[in-house]
């Protein structure tokens, strides 16, 4: 049956007075929406089902996507488009007297994750449905999702993020497929009579894992994937053997909180139950529906994939080890032949913080039984190496080394695949990273490039530019983007670029009046919006971009007539809350906001603002506004970024480092459409190499950046000694740790590149319609087809 406006309005009403027993007139906008809501998942569940039911019927092999964090955002208007129902139902609605906008800002933000990595895993999920490949998520249900960030003085405040004391709408509990997860006691091994080993459990505890599940709908395809996410639950008999352990209240409460810190013991052995608790329960509901199939366990890699995102998940190696040896029997040797063959793993990161390692005693005492797969993983992997590559190699690879047990070494061992996220990233992994890995299995090694769900950061994020699109291309870019190359035919067409210019200029508009709402700073949407959005972090290099404040508005004050584009530098960022450096980036960047904003002298010329609380929802708003797209990681170090793709899709001006997806960026729009500057890759590697990196000799000789430097401790910026003093001392006293100093000069130039390029509204514009014309190379939906042909060997689904 079509779904017209009419039925909607009827349906929509009937759903009111059902739910409510309310009328429209009386309905608040948090009761209209979930209305909504309920309307939308009524509208999937038969295809859920299906989805489902054929994935079984056809023992369709499938992936399930193994995640400590999943970052969805807002899920109302990405359900209306898959469905095809949000021009009908905006329509419908706006007949009523609501606005869809009105309601859809009532839906919490699903915060389950810190950033780029988590945004990543929820972009694959929505690609997966729409590509029509059988793919779950497997996650944690956090009841706190990210903390919500404040500014109290210009410093970072957290508030917990109660996301789910508004009901969710999108998940369905399942209790019928609860499993019991083991954690602690001891282990012992008992021969049988067979001569088989097993294990006997002393003691320890059981948490149960209850499925939350989530459809994934797919883009106009009738597919519903499953987003499952585990929650904790402790039952009443468990709860009196809890007396006895002095972490009771952390095992009870072991879903609440994403990313606990941890910089301590208590923090760490938290984070690791968690980590043991997702996988568990993931694995075992694994099991539990592969065994339905009824298919040998020893072909279990023809019907199921599992990938292990980042090494958080990388104890799936040893549960699934646990499952076939433990639970079905298997010998070892048939049992790893599987399992690695089933695993594969992505790298997200060279920075060897994010790298995990867990003291061996945690993990015995976490989870002794993972422990003593671990110690046989790795003792076999010694027995199978020694004699073939020399004995330092195999003793730098080894899962456990120096009482630690390393988990990106599990992952690469237990895995056919390895991958990381952009070219140079994936090169490093072989060349610098896991050089030892590559050279004893070469085959694993593969690059895969992150891509975005470009439907939701343009057709969703962005109407005005869809419009203006639909308008010279057709609409054919909206299912595949690849089609916006069409837009290259009409580079000199001016009515296409001021069209485009003008869907910014509103766009802009949109974000001034978001930030005069909550910031109470006045911006004018007549200059650059220059935008720099992501986590904290020093390798980032916020800093740098601050530097750059820092000396126009020195510069202005020396000379109030200097001829410079008005700019607006907006930032979005949350720091860990342990991360003093980062904190005190923040508080910087605050007080530089204050002194530049408040300073009439330099008659509005420079704005800086900083927007409180930078979610998946605010990106949504900031991207669309941008000119300029700040990717200024020091090269090498950011793995591959994604919102540097997201700002190239909505014609931002990239102004980067060679790091990253930067690299591919450059080579997609061609070197006069993009901002370059700084150290390449190779540079910064024989900086390393010769040692002979000295921040304090640049310091000194360069009049520019000694004045800027400078203005961290002599006052310039008010309120701050202490973080001015910390950060002179991160660039001086401890060497410059990302090479900002050395960068600093190429970005100031890169930046006046990008001041004289606006000037020129003309070029401005055909670089702007360049940049979205290949911003197909970036979509998630090309990224997860590579997956499942290179990785998964998954296969769209048959159509019910
Ligand atoms: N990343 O967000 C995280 N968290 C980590 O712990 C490690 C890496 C990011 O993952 C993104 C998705 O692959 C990358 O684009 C980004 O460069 C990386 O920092």
């Amino acid at each position: 049956m079509t779904f017209t406006k009419k039925n909607f309005k009827e349906e929509f009403e009937e759903r009111l007075q059902e739910r409510f027993a309310l009328s429209i007139e009386d309905a608040s906008n948090k009761e209209l929406y979930e209305t909504l809501g309920k309307l939308v998942t009524s509208h999937y569940s038969r295809n859920w089902k299906h989805t489902r039911q054929d994935y079984l019927e056809e023992k369709q092999k499938q992936v399930y996507y193994f995640s400590i964090e999943f970052l969805p955002g807002r899920m109302l208007k990405s359900n209306l488009l898959n469905l095809g129902i949000y021009d009908t139902v905006e329509e419908g609605l706006k007949d009523l007297g609501i606005s869809l906008d009105d309601l859809a800002k009532k839906e919490p933000d699903m915060a389950l994750g810190n950033g780029g990595l988590g945004r990543l895993a929820s972009c694959f999920m929505d690609s997966l449905a729409s590509i029509g490949m059988p793919g779950n998520g497997n996650g944690i249900r956090y009841e706190y999702g990210l903390f919500k960030q404040k500014f109290v003085d210009g410093y970072q405040v957290e508030l917990p993020d109660e996301w789910l004391n508004s009901r969710n709408m999108w998940e369905v509990r399942r209790e019928s497929k609860a499993v019991d997860v083991h954690f602690g006691g001891k282990v012992y091994l008992i021969e049988t009579p067979t001569g088989q080993l097993k294990p006997m459990y002393k003691g320890g505890y059981s948490i149960k894992a209850i499925p939350y599940d989530t459809g994934m709908t797919g883009f106009e395809n009738d597919t519903v994937n499953t987003m499952r996410l585990w929650s904790a639950e402790v039952t009443e008999e468990e709860k009196a053997n809890f007396q006895h352990f002095e972490n009771r209240q952390e095992l009870q409460n072991l879903t609440s909180v994403l990313y606990p810190d941890d910089s301590n013991e208590h923090g760490r052995r938290f984070r690791l139950s968690q980590e043991y608790f997702f996988v568990s329960a993931g694995m075992q509901s694994i099991f539990n529906y592969y065994k339905t199939l009824d298919l040998p366990m020893t072909e279990m890699n023809k019907a199921i994939a599992i990938h292990i995102n980042d090494t958080h998940p990388a104890m799936c190696v040893a549960e699934l080890m646990r499952l076939f040896v433990d639970e079905e029997g298997m010998a070892w040797e048939k049992a790893w032949d599987v399992t690695t063959k089933v695993m594969s793993y992505t790298n997200h990161t060279i920075m060897s913080e994010a790298l995990e390692k867990w003291q061996t005693s945690l993990i015995k005492e976490v989870c002794p039984r993972i422990f003593q797969i671990i110690e046989e993983i790795d003792r076999r992997y010694v027995e199978e190496w020694q004699g073939v590559f020399d004995d330092e190699l195999i003793k730098r690879t080894r899962i456990i080394r120096h009482d630690q047990v390393h988990m990106a070494h599990l992952a690469i061992i237990g895995s056919h695949s390895v991958n990381g996220v952009a070219k140079l990233h994936s090169d490093l992994l072989k060349s610098v990273v896991l050089k030892d890995f590559y050279a004893i299995y070469p085959e694993r090694f593969n690059n895969k490039t992150n891509g975005i769900a470009q439907r939701r950061w343009s057709q969703l994020s962005n109407p005005l530019l869809s419009k203006t699109l639909d308008k010279y291309i057709g609409k054919t870019w909206r299912k595949d983007t690849g089609d916006l190359r069409l837009l290259l035919n009409h580079e000199n067409n001016d009515k296409l670029l001021n069209d485009l210019a003008n869907a910014k200029y509103e766009n802009k508009k949109r974000l001034a009046a978001y930030i005069k709402e909550h910031n109470q700073v006045e911006v004018s949407p007549d200059a650059i919006f220059d935008i720099q959005i992501k986590r904290l972090h020093a390798y980032k290099r916020q800093l740098m971009n601050l530097m750059h404040i820092i000396k126009l508005y020195l510069d202005l004050k020396e000379n109030p007539d200097l001829d410079i584009t008005p700019r607006v530098f907006i930032f979005g960022a949350k720091a860990a809350p342990s991360y003093h450096f980062a904190k005190s980036v923040i508080k910087l960047i605050n007080e530089t906001a204050n002194l530049v904003n408040n300073d009439d002298s330099i008659q509005g010329k420079l704005k800086v603002v900083f927007l409180e609380n930078y979610n998946v929802s605010l990106a949504e708003i900031i991207i669309p506004a941008a000119d300029v797209s700040e990717q200024i990681s020091l090269a090498s170090k950011e793995a591959s970024g994604t919102s540097n793709m997201k700002f190239m899709l909505n014609g931002a001006i990239t102004l980067a480092t060679l790091d990253g997806a930067n690299i591919e960026i450059k080579d997609a729009v061609g070197d006069d459409n993009i901002a370059i500057f700084g150290l390449t890759e190779a540079e910064v590697y024989r900086y390393y190499n010769e040692q002979n990196y000295n921040a304090s000799d640049i310091y000194q000789n360069n009049p520019i950046i000694h004045r800027v430097v400078n203005a961290f401790v002599d006052g310039t910026i008010p309120n701050c000694s202490m973080e001015g003093q910390q950060i002179f001392d991160s660039l001086i006293k401890y060497n410059d740790e990302f090479f900002v100093l050395r960068d600093f000069i190429s970005y100031c130039e890169a930046q006046e590149w990008i001041d004289e390029s606006y000037k020129d509204k003309k070029k401005w514009g055909k670089m702007s319609l360049t940049n979205i014309a290949h911003a197909g190379h970036f979509s998630s939906d090309d990224t997860v087809r590579k997956y499942s042909e290179d990785i998964w060997r998954i296969a769209p689904i048959r159509k019910h």
